[in-house]
């Protein structure tokens, strides 16, 4: 371990009450270089427990980032990473976000796995996600790093639980064999001005691929995916800034449309 106990509580609380206090802090690593991938990790799990605790909230899923080559090479990395989601964070399309709880958000664009059955080792396949999967719908993914103006290393986004905040799943839910999920085309507007383009074969080449591969990843630490979890399976454009007065609106082909005010 390159943090003992004590400096990784107080990492925890330094993440969870940036997050609470919608306040931007300095990043882990500019205290602890030395910070690995897998105490992040750690890290993360302790900071859902705290959060858990007092948000008085449960889990409800898993999202993943970083799933497109273009925001790997962005950060010089070639993996994805996977964070976690909680009831408090989904928000219905027609309750309006709150700038005010927020730091700097962006919001992207993401397909959501709604899992019919447990998904867990280290040989899932994307046909088994398929196998498993009860409906898919369109989603938003509402990310605001706590990090100072949303830069980070990979070790310290995954101990920020990824930039979760808030997401919002689409009212349209499809069995997952009625829709070719590897080339759905979207469209995301800021008050009705298209900002962003993009395609489902963004995530990994195929969602489903980008969800086994969490599957696998879960799997190496003892854990994995949940009958009735809801799974982001990550961006399929970049993510857009907004801000109070932002209607967004992302279109996919087949799929429908999802969308969120913020206010
Ligand atoms: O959901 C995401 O792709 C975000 C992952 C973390 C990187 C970021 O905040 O841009
Ligand atoms: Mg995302």
């Amino acid at each position: 371990m390159t943090v003992s106990i004590d400096q990784g509580q107080e990492i925890v609380e330094y993440l969870y009450t940036a997050e609470r206090d919608a306040r931007e802090v300095i990043k882990v690593t500019d205290k602890y270089p030395e910070l690995t991938i897998e105490e992040s990790y750690k890290l993360q799990d302790k900071l859902l427990e705290r959060r858990l605790k007092e948000n008085e909230t449960k889990h409800v899923g898993v999202k993943l980032g970083l799933t497109s080559k273009a925001k790997q090479l962005m950060m010089g990395v070639d993996e994805a990473i996977y964070g976690y989601l909680h009831e408090d964070m989904l928000c219905l399309e027609w309750e309006p976000v709150k700038y005010s709880d927020l730091i700097h958000p962006k919001v992207e664009p993401e397909i959501a796995f709604l899992l019919g059955e447990d998904l867990e080792g280290g040989h899932i396949t994307a046909e088994d996600v398929i196998k498993a999967t009860k409906y898919v719908a369109p989603a938003l993914e509402v990310i605001d790093s706590r990090y100072k103006d949303f830069k980070f290393t990979l070790v310290d986004v995954i101990a920020d639980n990824c930039s979760s905040v808030k997401f919002v799943v689409g009212s349209k839910w499809l069995s997952p064999e009625s829709i070719q999920l590897d080339s759905i085309g979207m469209v995301m507007t800021k008050n009705g001005k298209v900002e962003q383009t993009g395609s489902s074969a963004a995530v990994l080449g195929h969602p489903a691929e980008a969800i086994a591969w969490s599957v696998k990843e879960l799997s190496k630490r003892g854990k994995g995916l949940k009958k009735g979890d809801i799974v982001l399976s990550g961006a399929m454009s970049e993510a857009i800034a907004f801000g109070s007065g932002d209607s967004i609106v992302a279109q996919f082909d087949g799929l429908g449309s999802v969308s969120m005010f913020c206010k």
